[in-house]
């Protein structure tokens, strides 16, 4: 199958045997009759497996070419579970501009368990490996980044992972598989917060995992199980069923997103414009091949720099609403400083570009005139 079908169809053979309804049904059940002990149908208890997460999981893993898909509770529940595939000792390099919320999950949780976490800018690869030593087991890799929209290329972390024999992780919550498939660049585990794009209507917090190596697939899944971070049935028919528009909404988020991206380039109270499909994006030709197009995530700062012009353009913005999170139909704005990357120490987060000014835009997918009239209003 084409991308294209295997969002509405991919691992969904089969579904729902009893009375064959096209949408697998919401099993809202925690557990499962037995006939004798171990006397059942597959299912026993709803943390262990439930069928309507079994159709969701079957479905991350087709879209994203691999073979087992794994849903949970949250993003970082998903990031979560793969660093406790780690022991106390080991070592983790990690992009730099990341979310906020992962790097307090690997600084303020994992440190304290003796994971070592080292933050650098990956956009030259060739860098990567001063940080890797006998300890180092696992690269993290977020592209493009959130909120800086840095690319990193995923096949040059592949060969330098597999050289050193660590695992290479890719967050693809920007991207999405319509944009980019890590598995296939080369990465052993592809992360989301399908709370973003997957789901796609901001109505739901989920994160998933999806791998092809059954050894790594059976660890992933004894530990889903035994740390139970699982989402419900019912937030499991929301993705399932956000999955099936994930083609075309992603389609118009990119068309969007570029028109706004060119719109606020030639603006006069705009200093710096972060847009991968932009020539002039440092990282412009890594995101031409590892990419498809390059989705409707943008951010931007105003001329002076000044956290109240910022504030009060987000503050402006009617049709945009001031939010956290990304990737549903309605477009929103977001100061990062103040809002996802306040967990990262200032000092910290103005290294990587993350400065007063910089408004995060998620474009939705509305019609594009009233989006530009919106920020022409705001900014005005
Ligand atoms: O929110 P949650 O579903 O737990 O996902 C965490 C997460 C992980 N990775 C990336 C790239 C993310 O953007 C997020 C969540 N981000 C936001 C809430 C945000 O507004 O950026």
């Amino acid at each position: 199958m084409k991308f294209n079908t295997k969002t509405i169809h991919g691992g969904q053979h089969n579904v729902d045997p009893a009375y064959g309804s096209v949408m697998p049904p919401i099993y809202q059940t925690s557990t499962y009759s037995q006939s004798t002990p171990g006397g059942h149908k597959g299912f026993e208890y709803s943390r262990t497996r439930n069928p309507t997460r079994t159709a969701l999981q079957n479905s991350l893993a087709s879209i994203e070419n691999g073979k087992h898909g794994l849903a949970f509770g949250s993003g970082l529940a998903a990031i979560d579970a793969v660093i406790k595939l780690l022991q106390p000792g080991d070592e983790v390099v990690s992009t730099n501009d990341l979310y906020g919320g992962s790097y307090r999950l690997f600084k303020n949780v994992f440190e304290k368990f003796g994971i070592k976490f080292h933050f650098i800018g990956m956009q030259d690869a060739s860098k990567i490996e001063n940080y890797i030593n006998e300890n180092t087991k696992l690269l993290w890799v977020e592209t493009p980044t959130n909120p800086m929209m840095n690319i990193i290329d995923i096949k040059a972390c592949s060969s330098i992972a597999k050289s050193h024999n660590i695992l290479l992780a890719v967050d693809n919550t920007f991207a999405t598989p319509y944009l980019q498939q890590p598995l296939d660049l080369g990465a052993d585990i592809v992360m989301h917060s399908a709370t973003k794009y997957l789901g796609g209507h901001s109505d739901v917090v989920m994160g998933a995992l999806i791998v092809n190596d059954n050894e790594l697939a059976e660890k992933l899944y004894f530990i889903q199980n035994a740390s139970g971070a699982v989402c419900g049935p019912q937030d499991s028919f929301l993705v399932l069923r956000g999955i099936k528009t994930l083609h075309i909404r992603i389609q118009r988020h990119c068309e969007n997103g570029k028109a706004i991206a060119n719109f606020l380039t030639s603006h006069p109270k705009i200093e710096k414009v972060y847009w991968p499909g932009l020539p002039t994006h440092p990282n412009h030709d890594i995101a031409k091949q590892q990419m498809n197009d390059f989705g409707g995530m943008i951010s931007f700062t105003t001329k002076g720099n000044l956290m109240a012009d910022a504030i009060k353009v987000v503050e402006n913005l009617k049709i945009f609403t001031l939010a956290e999170s990304l990737g549903g139909v309605e477009s929103l704005a977001g100061h990062p400083a103040s809002m996802t990357q306040a967990s990262i120490p200032k000092e910290e987060r103005e290294k990587t570009g993350v400065v007063d000014s910089l408004i995060r835009l998620s474009v939705g997918i509305e019609d594009v005139d009233d989006l530009i009239e919106d920020l022409k209003q705001a900014l005005g």
